[in-house]
């Protein structure tokens, strides 16, 4: 179980295949956010069709509604969703630092207020993987700390420590042998930080490994050199999965650094917001030229959205506010991020990524007149 094997390299990229218990999974990989167990606007089919491998929950919000135990008794993610492949769950640290009110953090966990109607909730290791456990994902998140960006340096260094704490009591919480729990790298953009969290966190020797901290307002070069230098000291036989990252260039650029996993709700939030992603750049639906366009999103595109309507169409779908148009939207966008690393690891086997890579930003980045 959990065995993740690396069928070719290009450089520091590399696909391999890694198998949890709903299924093998190919990797580089882009996992669709399912905060509420759901990917919003999209059917469990529609996620099979378009390539979906893992789909991403979140502990924090079914923490909090339906709870734990609803789910459990519909014998977890797959029973309750219907969703037949692997899950990956995180912890809620993340959510409960950007969603949470009135947060306390002590040693023990974090109390916070609940979003929705303001009751205490509590969040530690212990509850944390009890939450996992009953919502059952092949895939569980240690309970870490993400520190705000910026933060002090200090704060940044005792905030990874205690999260190397929280990982040694969440393998002590574990019950199940049927979910892996990976832990969560940290350590802001500092080199020296990222060092302590791996050399802390190394010897655990999970069954795969996290890059937290990152995409919380840093820039790209800061976030690109952290990556490059946390993925360089991770583990080769083990998969790395870079949290909550996942715009198209960062994609491009992070398997060229060794990640392997990737989760964002970029894809179906902007497409929601009425943008369909394209090698030529990000298209604003809402703009006027698509209004009277024959061409589809994509040409190039085998979706649903792609292969059946044009782009004058979809425009029509958004601007009349139907909820086609949102679906579609996201169908294409996460189809498209799928392809994207589908073309990645025809690269990678074929051993010119780099040049792969090349060719796509030039595309991607060019001026549009
Ligand atoms: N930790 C957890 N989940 C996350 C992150 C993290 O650092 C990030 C990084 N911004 C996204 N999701 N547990
Ligand atoms: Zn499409």
């Amino acid at each position: 179980m959990f065995e993740f094997q690396i069928q070719a390299q290009s450089g520091r990229a590399r696909t391999a295949t890694f198998v949890t218990p709903h299924g093998t999974v190919q990797t580089p990989m882009f996992m669709p956010v399912g905060t509420q167990g759901t990917v919003k606007g999209l059917s469990p089919q529609e996620l099979t069709d378009i390539g979906s491998q893992i789909v991403l929950a979140n502990t924090y919000h079914l923490l909090l509604r339906p709870g734990p135990d609803l789910v459990a008794q519909h014998g977890g993610l797959p029973g309750f969703t219907a969703y037949p492949g692997p899950f990956l769950t995180d912890s809620g640290g993340f959510q409960v630092m950007s969603l949470g009110h009135m947060r306390r953090i002590t040693e023990e966990g974090v109390t916070f207020k609940s979003h929705l109607d303001g009751s205490s909730v509590y969040l530690s290791p212990e509850r944390s993987i009890e939450v996992q456990q009953a919502l059952g994902a092949d895939v569980i998140m240690a309970f870490d700390e993400c520190p705000p960006y910026p933060a002090e340096r200090e704060y940044i260094r005792l905030s990874l420590e205690r999260t190397v704490r929280w990982l040694e009591r969440c393998r002590g919480a574990q019950t199940r042998d049927d979910q892996a729990l990976f832990s969560i790298v940290q350590g802001g953009i500092h080199d020296d930080l990222r060092q302590m969290s791996l050399d802390a966190t190394l010897p655990f020797a999970t069954p795969g490994f996290a890059i937290g901290g990152l995409a919380v307002g840093e820039g790209k070069a800061e976030m690109y050199g952290a990556v490059d230098y946390t993925a360089a000291r991770l583990p080769t036989g083990k998969p790395r999965y870079l949290m909550g990252v996942g715009h198209p260039e960062d994609l491009v650029a992070g398997i060229a650094l060794g990640v392997d996993m990737f989760d964002c709700v970029y894809p179906t939030r902007t497409g929601r917001f009425g943008y369909a992603l394209t090698d030529d750049g990000r298209l604003n639906m809402n703009s006027s030229a698509p209004r009277t366009s024959m061409d589809p999103i994509d040409p190039e595109c085998d979706c649903y959205a792609c292969t059946h309507y044009t782009r004058a169409y979809l425009a029509h779908l958004l601007r009349a506010e139907e909820m086609l148009a949102p679906r579609m939207l996201s169908l294409h966008n996460l189809r498209y991020l799928h392809r994207l690393v589908e073309r990645a690891t025809a690269a990678i086997r074929e051993d010119r990524y780099t040049e792969w890579a090349t060719e796509w930003a030039t595309r991607y980045f060019k001026e549009k007149h």
